[in-house]
């Protein structure tokens, strides 16, 4: 069946199972009269500029919603409780690049020219095989529902260039990033004071995205699959030694049972599981034995157990040192003042 929209752009708003039986209800973007389908086993979306609508499937945050590859042309839809995938509908897309998602829990992968709103729910935004820049814009009082500015951009081979895709991405209500193939950077642009969590293995750390003031058990962002993380310029320094702003947290990195040695130049943006790291205001490592280099805008360092090394390396203006339990070195620099901040300092052997 053919069917041709006045306006070239058609929105599908809902497609459920019942059984074996397929419903959908196509609608003409900006009116209200539609089309409704019953008893299709598939449905395809051609039509350039077409809007997959998912917003009105009956499911909640906890249930399963929509799978979404915009790469592959297809979404497939999850029947409440069909933990064993017995009754998932699979819709072929065609080039249709503005996805809407339910309210419950959707994943989506994105490409260039998307825009992904996956809505409600406990939602996760995959990435393309193409390197990704990841600018996080804004999130919600929790620290969840993100809205993301994705550019992509491909390496050439030969001259190592990245050349920067004409399109970007947006995506909203995410709640987990998973980066994909390819490098990918994220970019926090949001100055809400908030931790990241550098956890489990250096091999593929998760970074965890918690907004400060909220414990452990609480709703955090996960970040898989990045090699980069980057803080956008954050106006002025915040006060001394202040855990405001957003800093680093390894305590929770392992290797297997045992601690591990952390590794961090904020000089240079070296640190341990990732490329690069920029534009942090603070370092707290765990039990292992240490090595941390203060830049510019540090403002504290807090090393726990472990014999750890603090060099001073940038650093100017007022700065927490606390080495924690074990025989810790403080490296200083010719010239260097460091008088206010040592009255502050603990654990620590001055060099
Ligand atoms: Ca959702
Ligand atoms: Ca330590």
């Amino acid at each position: 069946m053919t069917w041709n929209s006045d306006s070239g752009k058609t929105s599908l708003t809902r497609a459920e199972s019942n059984g074996d039986v397929l419903t959908a209800r196509g609608d003409r973007i900006g009116s209200t009269a539609g089309l409704t389908i019953t008893g299709a086993e598939g449905l395809v979306l051609r039509q350039a500029g077409s809007v997959l609508d998912l917003s009105g499937q009956q499911v909640s945050a906890g249930q399963a919603g929509a799978e979404f590859h915009a790469e592959d042309g297809m979404v497939k839809l999850l029947a409440v409780g069909d933990e064993d995938r017995q009754k998932v509908i699979s819709l072929e897309t065609g080039n249709v690049l503005n996805f809407i998602g339910t309210a419950g829990d959707d994943q989506a992968q994105l490409i260039d020219g998307a825009v992904i709103n996956l809505g409600a729910g406990s939602d996760r935004i995959i990435g393309s095989h193409a390197n990704q820049d990841w600018h996080l814009v804004s999130r919600n009082a929790a620290g969840r529902e993100l809205s993301l500015e994705v550019t992509l951009s491909d390496l050439d081979s030969e001259t190592g260039e990245a050349t920067a895709r004409t399109k970007k991405a947006f995506v909203y209500g995410a709640d987990a990033i998973s980066g994909g193939h390819g490098d990918d950077r994220l970019v926090i642009g949001d100055q809400t004071d908030s931790r990241i969590e550098v956890s489990s293995s250096e091999e593929e750390p998760i970074l965890t995205l918690r907004r400060d003031g909220t414990t452990g058990g609480q709703a955090a962002v996960t970040v898989t699959g990045f090699e980069a993380l980057s803080v956008a310029d954050a106006g002025a320094i915040p006060n001394a030694h202040s855990a405001a702003r957003i800093h680093l947290d390894y305590t929770g990195l392992k290797a297997g049972q045992d601690a591990v040695n952390v590794s961090i130049d904020l000089t240079t943006g070296s640190a341990t599981g990732l490329k690069s790291v920029s534009g942090v205001y603070g370092v707290t490592t765990g039990a292992g034995d240490d090595v941390v280099v203060a830049a510019a805008g540090t403002r504290f360092i807090r090393t726990h157990g472990g014999d750890d090394t603090i060099s001073l390396g940038l650093a100017h203006g007022d700065l927490l040192l606390d080495g924690g339990a074990g025989t810790n070195t403080l490296i200083g620099d010719q010239g260097l003042t460091c008088a206010p901040s040592a009255r502050r300092s603990s654990g620590l052997r001055r060099l």
